[in-house]
Formats: structure tokens, C-alpha cells, sequence
């Protein structure tokens, strides 16, 4: 099912000569930068390249919910805990936003979830890395919130229509969490030198993992040539990790805190940073399942879904029988 679902056939990009008259016409739309809306015609590839990334997005979104969601009981004030409980429920949201947008290709919620606890759907690599302090809660909502903005605010322009206007809502709520994040890092790093060594530690250990989630390099990169060409990408993966970068190290600055990169560097001819690449090695290892908190996530989720089923059977038979009873009421008013 999965291959059937999610695996285009082929991401190198066709020529047009090599299209159909329909496919020509499509590419021409996408080209004008006009939406695709959920009924019209579309290349089996481009629907399965959505369903891929839509879903793993959704996927994220709610495993997210999962290092933040173990520190809620431990915030240090009443307002942290609030402030947290609030962004952890709006990831729950966006998965939400996102699995609908998804279902308009044709695939059903739980299908995904079917694909994701199977291990045959991908999540984001930066959820399985673990939470350890306090200051963590400040890194993630700073530093991942973050390289999640820069990558979905341009996807606010994608071609999709409904994945469009999910990322619109998404993306205000993201920047909030950016803003909680670096807020909770800014009170860290300004109290006493415990504290500050705290937010160090954070920051060494998110750094490399928050560069990671923009995808491998380029040139490792399987489907960014396609996805661009049909919009569902605006952007390169190397293009997002370099303007996170470049957004990010001045922030780590303000902070009073160092980047733990030694060949991090301005470079004036290119008008942005040299720094390190990620260990690439390390990063296929985690999305092939053997990350610090893979088996503890997934199993998390699986839990969560078993555990849920009597409430699911519920609701379904609630649903069944209002559905009999209309139409009862129906025939008898016939
Ligand atoms: N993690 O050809 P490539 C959030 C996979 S949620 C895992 O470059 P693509 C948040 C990729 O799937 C953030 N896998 O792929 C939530 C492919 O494997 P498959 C999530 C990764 O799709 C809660 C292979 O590597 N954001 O922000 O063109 C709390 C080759 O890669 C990763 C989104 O999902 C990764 N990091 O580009 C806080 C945004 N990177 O599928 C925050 C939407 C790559 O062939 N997604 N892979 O088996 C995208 O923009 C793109 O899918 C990506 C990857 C840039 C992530």
C-alpha cells in the first residue's frame, strides 16, 4: 500500500515533449502560479509527491506534540506551563489542518496513521532527539519553531491549494512559538551562570539536529528537483538551512551564547555564513529508525492510538445511530 500511496514512480523531471497534452497543460498552470483545487486533474506523481509530504508534515506536527508534552507538568511557573500546554495544543492543530488537507487527495486519516505506525511513513528526524532540561523547551520552541517557519513560509505559496492555506494559519501560529522559545532561552542565558551553562547545552545539542530538518544536501536530495518544478517546493533544502543560518547565528549572539560550530564564519562575497554540514551519516541513521528516541516515539503514538480506540468506537456508534435515526424520521415524514 505504501508504494502505492507514497512513492512516485519517478522524481526525475519530464521534459515536455515527453508529456501528455494534460500534463502539458497542468505544468503550464502550475507555471502561471495558479492553485491546484482537490477536483481537478492532476499527475498521479503529483498527488503522491502531496500525499508524501503532507502527511509526513501531519506526522511531525503530531509526534512533535511529544518532547514538548513531557515537560508541561515540570514548567518552572503556572504562566510557562500554560504558555506551553497552548503551543503543544496547537501542534496537535496543525496536524489536524494538515491530515485534512491530505484526506483531499484521496487518502484517508487512517490510512497515514496506518503508514506512520507501520514505520513505512517518515516523521521529522528533529522529534527523536530527546528533551533533557528545562532549557530544551527554550531551544525547540527557538530553534526548531524556527527552521520550521523558514521552511513553511514559502510553502504559504505552494500550488496546492488546501496545503496553502493550511501552512497560512500554521505559520502564525509557529512564529508565536518561535517567540516563546527564544523568550525562554533570553531568561536562561540572562540568569545566574547554572542557568546560562543550560541554555549552552541546549543550544549544542539542537544545533546540528535543527540544521538537519531542512533535508539532506542538495545534491543527496532525491525529489527537490521535481517537487520545485511543480511548486509543492519553493525552495531548495541547501537554500533554507543557509538563510536559517544566516537568521539564526545573530540571535545565538544577542543571547550571549556560541554556536558550536569552530568554522562558522561571515562571508562577505557570498552575503551569508560558512558553517559546518550536519553529520549527513548521523541524520540517515535517525530517519532510517535508529535515532536516540525513535522506538520511544513511535511507541508513544501507537499507545496513544490503542488506547483511543474505545473513544473512536464510541463516537462511531454515536454517529451510526443519529445517521439511522434521521433517516427514520426521513421515512416517516414521506
Ligand atoms: N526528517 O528528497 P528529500 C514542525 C527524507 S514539523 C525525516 O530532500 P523532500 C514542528 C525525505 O522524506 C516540521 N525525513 O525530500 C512540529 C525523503 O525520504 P522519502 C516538519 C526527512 O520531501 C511540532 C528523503 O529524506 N516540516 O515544524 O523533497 C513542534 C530525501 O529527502 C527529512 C515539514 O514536513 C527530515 N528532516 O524534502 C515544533 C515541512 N528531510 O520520503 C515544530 C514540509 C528529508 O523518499 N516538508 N527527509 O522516504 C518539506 O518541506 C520536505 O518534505 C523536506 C524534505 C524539506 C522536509
Amino acid at each position: 500500500m505504501y508504494a502505492q500511496l507514497v512513492k512516485t514512480d519517478s522524481d526525475r523531471i519530464r521534459g515536455a515533449d515527453e508529456m501528455s497534452p494534460e500534463e502539458r497543460a497542468f505544468q503550464e498552470r502550475i507555471d502561471r502560479g495558479e492553485k491546484i483545487e482537490p477536483k481537478e486533474w492532476m499527475p498521479e506523481g503529483y498527488r503522491k509527491t502531496l500525499i508524501r509530504q503532507i502527511g509526513q508534515h501531519a506526522h511531525s506536527e503530531i509526534v512533535g506534540q511529544l518532547p514538548e508534552g513531557n515537560w508541561i507538568t515540570r514548567a518552572p511557573t503556572l504562566e510557562r506551563k500554560a504558555i506551553l500546554l497552548a503551543k503543544v495544543q496547537d501542534e496537535a492543530g496543525h496536524g489536524l489542518y494538515l491530515y485534512c488537507a491530505a484526506e483531499t487527495l484521496g487518502v484517508s486519516r487512517d490510512e497515514l496513521i496506518e503508514l506512520l505506525h507501520a514505520g513505512k511513513m517518515k516523521y521529522s528526524s528533529i522529534f527523536n532527539y530527546p528533551t533533557l532540561t528545562w532549557a530544551d523547551m527554550g531551544a525547540v520552541g527557538w530553534l526548531v519553531d524556527g527552521a520550521a517557519i523558514m521552511n513553511q513560509v514559502p510553502l504559504q505559496r505552494t500550488s496546492y491549494g488546501p496545503y496553502s492555506r493550511a501552512m497560512i494559519r500554521i505559520c502564525k501560529e509557529e512564529s508565536f512559538h518561535q517567540r516563546q522559545g527564544y523568550d525562554i532561552m533570553m531568561k536562561m542565558a540572562r540568569g545566574t551562570p547554572a542557568q546560562k551553562a543550560m541554555a549552552q547545552d541546549a543550544l549544542n545539542r539542537f544545533w546540528y539536529p535543527a540544521l538537519m530538518m531542512f533535508g539532506p544536501s542538495d545534491k543527496d536530495s532525491v525529489h527537490s528537483a521535481q517537487s520545485m518544478a511543480w511548486k509543492i517546493k519553493m525552495n531548495t533544502n541547501d537554500e533554507l538551512r543557509q538563510k536559517f543560518v544566516d537568521q539564526t547565528v545573530p540571535q545565538a549572539e544577542y543571547l550571549g551564547l556560541t554556536v558550536p560550530d569552530e568554522n562558522l564564519r561571515w562571508n562577505e562575497e557570498k552575503g551569508g555564513y560558512d558553517f559546518s554540514e550536519p553529520d549527513w551519516s548521523e541524520f540517515f541513521d535517525v530517519i532510517a529508525g535508529n535515532g536516540p528516541c525513535n522506538r520511544e516515539r513511535l511507541g508513544a503514538r501507537v499507545k496513544a492510538w490503542e488506547d483511543g480506540a474505545w473513544f473512536r468506537d464510541g463516537l462511531k456508534a454515536y454517529a451510526d445511530k443519529a445517521s439511522a435515526r434521521r433517516s427514520a424520521v426521513a421515512i416517516a415524514a414521506e
